[in-house]
């Protein structure tokens, strides 16, 4: 049997994130508070490229975000395409809780951010300006294959008694078109969770998870009983299926962690490297490496 809770997030960047939130729960602190302060560090990280402050901008020079969270009663709240708040996890968590609805894109997010006192501030930082205008140089867009192991993150964890949760946060691939939103703020795509089966979120390149439906049909296998790491594989296989001739095939890279209710998680990737960050009582917070299909 599994002792709950548990903790799972993507990368090595999970690692600080899970044990923020895991800190959180034991000092009492509701999951949904407690999965977005974890989420909220690597958004304040400047040294985290592929989130929040810090994170790549796009080929205009304007870092964009998306994040979304979602609660074991399926509420979910999300932003995409939101520039200037360094905490885009906590706004979708209010779109959550004080809108009556779902999703909040660019300036009227921006606007919503605003109205619910966060501040606006700049998030391009100098080093990534000047890797921006390198970049610029030859303006070839190909994005890189485990970038700097840390991409999105996402965080799944399921309480004591069982109730899932689960969040998303990005500045999306890097030198992206002005206006790319990826998988990540699409409940379905790179986050779904329904309580009574498990949880399950995606990282890499999102538009072969938003093409599959990727995140919801890793519950839906877990649903016909399949375990985490069983359903993980068999959607990044119908993802490889998917695309194997298709020009994103170069530099595709998804992988997928899942969680079900009962504490059991697992993770798979299309190619090598991927990684994910696990915190429960047993062993503490550690990272695992996924298995995955090529190198
Ligand atoms: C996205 N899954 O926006 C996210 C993260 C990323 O290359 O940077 N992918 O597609």
């Amino acid at each position: 049997k599994v002792k709950k809770p548990v903790v799972i997030s993507t990368w090595n960047h999970g690692l600080p994130a899970n044990e923020e939130t895991w800190k959180q729960i034991k000092t009492g602190k509701k999951a949904l508070d407690a999965l977005e302060a974890g989420l909220r560090i690597p958004e304040a990280d400047p040294k985290v490229r592929s989130v929040g402050y810090g994170g790549y901008p796009d080929r205009e020079g304007k870092v964009t975000l998306d994040a979304c969270i979602m609660d074991h009663n399926s509420n979910c709240g999300s932003v995409s395409f939101l520039e200037g708040i360094m905490h885009p996890i906590s706004v979708a968590k209010r779109v959550l809780e004080n809108t009556p609805h779902v999703m909040l894109s660019g300036s009227g997010a921006l606007q919503f951010a605003l109205s619910e006192g966060f501040k606006e501030e700049n998030l391009l930082t100098p080093e990534a300006e000047k890797d921006w205008k390198k970049w610029l140089e030859e303006s070839k867009y190909k994005p890189v294959i485990n970038f700097e192991n840390h991409d999105t993150i996402s965080m799944l964890m399921v309480d004591e008694d069982g109730n899932l949760a689960g969040g998303c946060t990005t500045s999306g691939a890097a030198w992206k078109m002005y206006g790319r939103v990826g998988d990540s703020p699409i409940i379905g795509a790179g986050l779904f969770l329904d309580n009574e089966v498990g949880a399950a979120a995606a990282t890499g390149l999102g538009e072969a998870v938003i093409r599959t439906a990727g995140s919801a049909m890793v519950v839906e296998l877990m649903r016909q009983g399949k375990s985490p790491y069983e359903a993980c594989k068999e959607i990044t296989e119908r993802i490889y299926e998917k695309h194997k001739n298709h020009r994103d095939m170069e530099y595709l890279q998804v992988g997928f962690i899942a969680l079900n209710n009962k504490g059991e998680h697992g993770a798979y990737s299309l190619r090598s490297g991927f990684n994910y960050a696990i915190c429960d009582d047993e062993k503490g917070n550690r990272m695992e490496d996924a298995k995955f299909k090529m190198t």
